[in-house]
């Protein structure tokens, strides 16, 4: 995997590729070098085959990402801020349709681009400590990372128009109550929590799991009926693999199922 100098990659044998974003002095906020860096990072965690479960974490007790940079986004012109966004998107949407699943270990702030990060993930654990929020209009914007569109995806057009208009942060466990966070944790038990959800995850088939993603990521975007229709392609599909064979041979034979990822 190539050299980063704001993210860290750690990979363990066990097939989970954890991401830190790594700038803690700056809150870990997105600047345009570490949205390259995670644009090529999660190139090579799309081909990387030891890597089956993402997490993406922040660097430091405090904060998960504290939103994009503003230092670096405050002289920019009209077209640079269309280029910015267009990036972030860009890079939002890969990690968004990365052909594995991708856990948000929220470990503080997650502000702004934070926010938007973690809702580009495909599940959003939260610390106690962790704070969310699209505070953008404050400073003269509105959330260009995707914010518009997936908070209201997530949490419905009423709440999202309340945390956007508003641009109050929220704890842990609002967050979790309007279904932006899957859970909330201690600060200690984070990182273990969401390594055990990524253990599970590892242990099902890979290609069923793999389609659970696609299919849910392509019918929110269409109507029941072209979503349904997809859900049938991929359902076929997964008759050409073995894991399909031993899941059903093993519930069979009253024995646990040996996948293989095939
Ligand atoms: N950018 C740059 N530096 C940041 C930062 C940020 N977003 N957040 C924090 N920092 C820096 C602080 O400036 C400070 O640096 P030093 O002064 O030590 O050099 C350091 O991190 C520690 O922060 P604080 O001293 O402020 O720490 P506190 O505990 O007092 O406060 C805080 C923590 C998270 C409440 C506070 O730092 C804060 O409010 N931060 C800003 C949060 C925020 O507004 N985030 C949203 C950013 S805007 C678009 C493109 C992008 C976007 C929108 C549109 N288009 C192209 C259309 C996205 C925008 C955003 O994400």
């Amino acid at each position: 995997m190539g050299e980063y100098a704001n993210v860290l990659l750690e990979v363990d044998s066990d097939g989970i590729g954890t991401v830190v974003i790594n700038r803690p002095k700056a809150l870990n906020a997105l600047n345009a070098a570490t949205v390259y860096e995670l644009d090529k990072l999660f190139d090579e965690l799309a081909t990387n085959s030891d890597v089956k479960v993402v997490i993406i974490t922040g660097s430091g007790e405090k904060s998960f990402v504290a939103g994009a940079d503003i230092v670096e986004m405050k002289d920019m012109t009209a077209i640079e801020g269309r280029q910015w966004g267009q990036l972030a998107q860009r890079v939002f949407s890969k990690i968004e349709d990365l052909p594995k699943p991708v856990i948000a270990a929220v470990n503080g702030y997650a502000l702004g681009g934070g926010c938007e990060l973690a809702m580009a993930c495909d599940i959003r654990i939260a610390s106690e400590k962790a704070k969310f929020g699209q505070p953008e209009v404050s400073l003269g914007i509105p959330p260009g990372f995707g914010g518009t569109q997936r908070l209201a995806r997530l949490v419905g057009k009423g709440r999202a128009k309340e945390l956007l208009f508003t641009g109050d942060m929220i704890d842990a466990a609002e967050a979790y109550r309007i279904g932006l966070a899957n859970q909330v944790v201690t600060p200690e038990e984070l990182m273990d929590k969401a390594k055990a959800m990524a253990h599970k995850i590892i242990s099902r088939a890979t290609v069923a799991v793999q389609v659970c993603k696609s299919a849910i990521n392509r019918g929110l975007d269409v109507d029941l009926n072209s979503g349904i229709a997809y859900e049938a392609e991929v359902f076929g599909l997964c008759f050409a693999t073995q894991d399909q064979k031993e899941g059903m041979a093993a519930f069979i034979e009253k024995r646990k199922a040996n996948f293989i990822g095939k």
